[in-house]
């Protein structure tokens, strides 16, 4: 009877395991099963003498290993939970009637009174006891601490892995597993999408995130953890720079894909990248610097000794990057940080598979770019021609030549003229100064931004895993952008956050009341700002602003005064407005403010555009890197023109696409001051991104809501087991559905028409209860196994 009555199940239960893995996958799951029977008595030896340790897997040695590691790591688990000293983190009591509850601290769902001003009194409670993250349901609030915390160790990594949500004070690394857990369990693509303004905290909490997920992700692959954990810091190095708001501001929108196999081990990563802010390059605001990696490669050049090698003037650094007179080389020489980084991005290069070779050639190109910009040009003047121009520094345009591997005729050739072809002739024209100077500067972008999407497809080679699998994505885009004077890339990176709110409300609000509606459930509805209609006045086509920009840009006569008086004439809506006075100036009602935008350069900006004779000689090159980055074909009109804006759109719709299929997670970073001061806690700009994140409609969905909606057959298929036996196969019904709720013993869900509509927090209880369910089944059947074997 006993054999018949522990069957090792025919079909491996739905959680935890994949089919293919169920062997492999069966031993993990044992070591898991037993650690819950140590948690109840706490021996190791009496552990060590389990029958099933020494009858099945006794000569195993893997085993018995993983298991003591896995015991420790429980062990130590626990010594952390006593010994740490942070007020901030200290267990959660244990209810009277034993189930779990939040700390009413923890999470603003439980608020009774649910205001502004007590949630925001809430927050700088808790921000005064450096207690900067809180939940609101399933979503995490992270407020910039501005400083460094400890709490974010492999210890702590260890507290936050695969335990009750409520367990632990709200942490970065517990949405991250929460991502996590729902893969494995379930099987299905998951997105963690991190907001915020500019300076809130993203970047790291992608970063935190990353972290994370190798650790929950352990693959026996070390040297692949290693490259995973390098990808951020390289790409950042080319795709992040210092601002008015930030010393390490994101400038392009950043989606890394982390690919998992079916057990949850960690296999590759894939990266995809949204719009550089390629004007960078060639100049920045006051106060503002290039790319990180210009100054870098400056600086380890300099420690080096081998400034020259490359061409590069010791006492005043290119024009490029000197955007400060005289502070960057002070900077190069008294500070040793950059450095640092210098070696830093070698050794990522190095640990994620780069070739010394390309490794190479990426330098000469960065240091080609330097050059390129400290090319000159003055007017010649003669009776016939008052537009020619030539370089009057000719060091410079054979220093570019020679590190870009062309012939420094031939540059300056493609610089100071170009060709059109009329009737079939084709007839050289001069440049001006202004134009050749464009065509300098329009030749360095395009240089650096083929350079940087090189880089980041060379990644996704090097760690891209195409066998069959899961992933994680974690999107972190520059945030919201509001300055003095706020140009095209403003208009480009608020559009996308724009984009990124919408999406954000669709989860959170749209979605959950239609089918509310549609499944017959009475739930009040909670009224958000909708940005639909500001969205739809950037992206309508063909009324809409991008539209209008692309129309206008293809008008050889149109200037940007023309274009802000078709933005005028066709944006007639509250978002739009035009101030008096100030001819280019044209303001936006964002979600989260208004912006004024200066219209200047917008044109030429979106348009983008690169000679065809400066592709021609860059093709020359005998850099075989350089060579490949434009060897794509030429447009028609024998221009590589990419409308800049169109383009943008088009890609970040590709990337809502992506995120949709998977199942989001959200993690909104505040930022708590404009001065970057640690403790302090300003209650207006708090007040106002609560307001515009939506922070207290979403508190209230949350409360009134049901974050989790589940088919009747899927949720059978998952979670029958808590009350058939394993060889039933029970019906997706709905009286099935409610059998197993009711032995579930959660009470608020609510059963629809067709789903069940459970919250935010049942998701964690059910799955725990399965996997305690499915523990005593599969260790009596261990043992059955062993006994029989
Ligand atoms: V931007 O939109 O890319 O300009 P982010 O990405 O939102 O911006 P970032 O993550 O770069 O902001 O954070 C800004 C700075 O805040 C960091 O450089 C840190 O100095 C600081 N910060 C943010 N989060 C943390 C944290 N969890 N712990 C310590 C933090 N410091
Ligand atoms: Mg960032």
């Amino acid at each position: 009877p006993v054999k018949t009555l522990f069957k090792i199940p025919r079909n491996p239960p739905p959680t935890l395991l994949h089919p293919e893995k169920w062997c492999r996958g069966f031993n993990h799951f044992i070591s898991q099963c037993l650690i819950k029977d140590f948690e109840k008595r706490p021996s190791v030896t009496h552990l060590l003498e389990h029958p099933f340790i020494k009858q099945v897997h006794g000569k195993d040695m893997s085993l018995q290993k993983q298991l003591a590691e896995l015991i420790q790591e429980q062990q130590q688990l626990g010594s952390v939970a006593k010994t740490r000293h942070e007020r901030i983190h200290t267990r959660r009591p244990y209810h009277v009637d034993g189930a779990d509850k939040y700390s009413l601290d923890d999470d603003l769902v439980n608020l009774e009174v649910l205001d502004e001003d007590t949630i925001i009194h809430q927050l700088q409670k808790r921000y005064a006891d450096l207690q900067i993250y809180t939940y609101v349901g399933d979503i995490l609030i992270a407020l910039n601490p501005f400083q460094n915390l400890s709490i974010y160790s492999p210890q702590f990594s260890k507290l936050y892995h695969g335990v009750k949500r409520s367990s632990n004070p709200p942490h970065i690394f517990a949405s991250a597993d929460a991502a996590y857990q729902s893969m494995v369990t379930f099987s299905k693509d998951q997105c963690i999408v991190i907001s915020g303004e500019s300076g809130a905290g993203k970047t790291e909490s992608a970063h935190l995130i990353v972290q994370h997920l190798t650790f929950l992700g352990k693959a026996n692959n070390r040297a692949l953890r290693e490259k995973i954990l390098q990808v951020n810091p390289l790409v950042e190095a080319f795709g992040n720079a210092c601002t008015a708001i930030n010393d390490n501001s994101s400038r392009f929108g950043k989606y890394l894909e982390m690919m998992f196999t079916p057990t949850g081990a960690v296999m590759g990563a894939k990266i995809s990248e949204y719009l550089l802010e390629k004007s960078r390059v060639i100049k920045q605001a006051v106060g503002e610097k290039n790319f990180h990696i210009f100054y870098y490669i400056y600086a380890g050049l300099y420690n080096q000794k081998k400034l020259s090698e490359y061409r590069l003037p010791d006492k005043k650094p290119p024009r490029y990057i000197d955007n400060e007179t005289g502070k960057v080389m002070h900077d190069i020489i008294t500070k040793d940080s950059y450095g640092r980084q210098f070696e830093a991005i070698q050794h990522c290069f190095r640990i994620i598979g780069f070739t010394d070779e390309e490794v190479y050639s990426v330098y000469r190109i960065l240091t080609g770019i330097l050059n390129t910009g400290n090319i000159e040009f003055a007017a010649i003047s003669s009776q016939h021609q008052t537009d020619k121009s030539e370089v009057p520094n000719p060091e410079a345009l054979d220093n570019a030549a020679a590190l870009l591997s062309i012939g420094s005729e031939e540059l300056q050739e493609a610089l100071t003229s170009h060709c059109v072809v009329t009737r079939g002739e084709t007839i050289i024209r001069t440049n001006t100064v202004d134009k050749a100077a464009d065509v300098r500067d329009a030749m360095s972008k395009a240089l650096y931004g083929r350079l940087f999407s090189w880089i980041v497809n060379r990644i996704n080679t090097l760690l891209h895993n195409t066998e069959n699998g899961m992933n994680i994505g974690i999107l972190d885009i520059f945030g919201f952008e509001n300055f003095a004077r706020n140009s095209f890339e403003q208009l480009c990176i608020n559009i996308a956050n724009e984009q990124i709110q919408f999406y954000f409300n669709q989860h959170i609000f749209a979605l959950e009341q239609m089918e509310y509606q549609s499944e017959g459930i009475d739930a009040t509805a909670v009224e958000y700002e909708d940005n639909r209609p500001l969205l739809d006045m950037f992206l309508q086509k063909p009324m809409g602003l991008l539209s209008l920009l692309d129309e206008e840009s293809r008008f050889p006569q149109a200037t940007d005064l023309t274009l802000v008086d078709k933005f005028e004439g066709n944006l007639r809506c509250k978002y739009f407005w035009r101030p008096k006075g100030v001819e280019l100036s044209f303001g936006i009602q964002h979600y989260a403010g208004k912006v004024l935008y200066d219209a200047s350069a917008f044109l030429e900006k979106n348009r983008d555009t690169l000679p065809a004779d400066i592709v021609v000689v860059l093709r020359t090159s005998e850099n075989k890197l350089l060579q490949q980055l434009f060897s794509s074909p030429l447009t028609k009109t024998g221009i590589f023109c990419t409308t800049l804006l169109t383009l943008q759109h088009y890609s970040l719709m590709d990337l809502l696409s992506k995120m949709v299929v998977g199942q989001p997670h959200f993690v909104r970073c505040i930022k708590p001051n404009d001065d970057r001061e640690a403790l302090m806690f300003s209650h207006e700009r708090v007040l106002l991104q609560l307001r515009y994140t939506g922070i207290l409609e979403t508190v209230k969905i949350r409360q009134k809501g049901y974050s989790h909606r589940i088919l009747f057959d899927e949720f059978v298929k998952r979670y029958y087991y808590l009350a058939f036996k394993a060889h039933e196969t029970p019906l997706g019904s709905r009286e099935n559905c409610l059998a197993i709720l009711e032995k579930s013993k959660l009470d608020n869900w609510i059963l629809g028409k067709t789903k069940v509509f459970l919250k935010y927090y049942h998701i964690e209880q059910l799955n725990l209860f399965l996997r305690e369910v499915i523990g005593r089944v599969v260790v009596m059947q261990a043992y059955i196994k062993g006994w029989l074997g």
